[in-house]
């Protein structure tokens, strides 16, 4: 999809003999993200990893940029510099990785499809009770608890995985301190963090040390700091409405 924005310039150095004016073009991709979304988060986790360079717009959810909202209504989106947009966040980290020439990350084609399975039901199930969890002034204490209850069960998924390899998938000829984080581990990691930082103790007393572990790991390389954001600032009325369609602080 193609969409004319006025882009973010840079000066382009490369001028023809003869040209009158210099021609300016935007060298770099754009990602516009709700640092509160963790759709966003692993987009930006994504390209970090891989060390593309690219502008990062953080946007107010309520009051998003022109430049954003002429080219999607979600987060995140990344706008390329021949103005190609991305607005799937699992389609802009599988970019970056097909662009990871350090081999940072763990992406093999055959464990692609088997990544994209666990990833999916962190994007659904997981995410429902993420959201149960996070907002029991609107869905009820007890609903809430479920919630808390069924994203304990799912991660116990994760801890299987965390007590064969370091990360979520193998990474074959590689051991210890060799492994590499894979796709899964970063496009999961968001979710988990929420769900961590929710009640910070609880998890510390309830999740097992290799899934704390794992959750450190990423926690500490991650910079920005999504706690509670979203919370509290949101009226009750809209968070309803939110919460029955689609989320803003998923
Ligand atoms: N499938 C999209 C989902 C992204 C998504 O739902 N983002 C939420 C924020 S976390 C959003 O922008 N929602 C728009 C809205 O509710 O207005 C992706 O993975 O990129």
């Amino acid at each position: 999809m193609f969409v004319l924005v006025t882009p973010i310039v840079k000066q382009c150095n490369q001028v023809s003999i003869g040209q009158a004016q210099p021609r300016v073009v935007r060298q770099l991709p754009i990602l516009y993200s709700y640092p509160g979304c963790p759709f966003s988060v692993r987009a930006s986790m994504a390209l970090n990893a891989v060390k593309i360079e690219y502008i990062h717009e953080k946007e107010d959810f309520f009051n998003r940029s022109l430049a954003m909202k002429a080219i999607s209504s979600t987060f995140p989106v990344l706008l390329f510099p021949d103005d190609t947009v991305m607005n799937e966040s699992l389609d802009i980290m599988k970019w970056a990785f097909e662009n990871d020439r350090q081999g940072n990350i763990n992406y093999p084609q055959s464990m692609i499809e088997p990544m994209d399975n666990l990833i999916a039901k962190y994007d659904t199930k997981f995410k429902l009770a993420l959201k149960a969890y996070k907002y029991p002034e609107a869905v009820g204490k007890k609903a809430s608890k479920q919630g808390r209850e069924y994203g304990m069960e799912c991660l116990a998924d994760l801890d299987k995985s965390l007590s064969k390899h370091k990360f979520l998938f193998p990474d074959n000829g590689r051991h210890g301190s060799d492994e590499r984080p894979s796709y899964a581990d970063l496009a999961i990691f968001p979710f988990v963090w929420q769900f961590a930082h929710v009640d910070e103790e609880w998890f510390e007393s309830g999740a097992s040390l290799k899934l704390r572990e794992w959750h450190q790991y990423f926690s500490s390389k991650q910079t920005e700091r999504t706690k509670n954001q979203g919370k509290g600032i949101i009226p009750l009325p809209i968070l309803r409405q939110i919460l029955c369609h689609k989320s803003p602080i998923d």
